[in-house]
């Protein structure tokens, strides 16, 4: 079984029963002039994870291994997005890509070089975590997978939310560092530190090569 040298202590996975979680990476949170860049984010922070994720996407689709795609957004009528959320602004309201985390509009949508392949499945979340109002509990299930390996954007929001969620629910997460991305490196930082501390409190991190080289050790 591999074994991947990670924070706190090697991360030990079946790749047969094990998925990988591509969390939001969207347009609208990772191009210049999209939304995450007009609240004043430094968007470069995001889209350093684009080039490791796509290599770890082509390794870990060579070997025929699961991938599900998240994306945050609402219903063109909002109606699925809670008041406080509205209230805070920007949501629905046209940007330079579409309205802003509508689904359906051009921002919503995951970027160019990390589109899903048509036997992937989307998940469409209207909350930070993608466990929330989502289908993902039935299809992990379907898929018979008991560990994730977690990646994309943002690490302390909808990455650290999603983790939670899936610790919660008795699922070994391997958080890859250099495939998750914060518009503020501190976060990213404790973000990461919080995930592995107290002996893997919430899950394991590594990077994307690592996992690679192990995933070719087992072959
Ligand atoms: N996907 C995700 O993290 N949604 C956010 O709103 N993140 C922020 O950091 N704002």
């Amino acid at each position: 079984m591999p074994s991947v040298d990670a924070l706190p202590h090697p991360f030990t996975f079946d790749p047969a029963e094990t998925a990988l979680l591509v969390i939001d990476m969207q347009r609208d949170f990772l191009l210049p002039g999209g939304f995450g860049e007009s609240l004043g984010n430094d968007v470069s922070q995001l889209s350093r994870t684009i080039e490791p994720l796509s290599a770890l996407l082509a390794a870990w689709r060579s070997y025929g291994l699961p991938v599900i795609h998240t994306r945050e957004g609402h219903l063109p009528d909002l109606s699925d997005c809670p008041p406080a959320k509205l209230r805070k602004g920007g949501i629905g309201e046209q940007g330079a890509f579409g309205r802003i985390l509508v689904r359906g509009e051009y921002g919503h949508d995951i970027v160019d070089e990390l589109a899903p392949l048509e036997d992937e499945v989307v998940i469409d979340k209207p909350g930070k975590g993608a466990f929330y109002a989502t289908e993902l509990s039935e299809v992990i299930e379907k898929l018979g997978a008991k560990k994730l390996v977690v990646t994309g954007v943002t690490t302390e929001v909808c990455v650290h939310t999603t983790v939670r969620e899936a610790n919660d629910r008795g699922f070994d997460c391997l958080v890859l560092s250099d495939c998750v991305g914060s518009y503020f490196p501190e976060f990213q930082r404790v973000g990461l530190e919080m995930i592995a501390a107290q002996g893997a409190i919430f899950g394991w991190v590594a990077d994307s090569p690592t996992l690679i080289a192990a995933l070719q050790e087992q072959k």
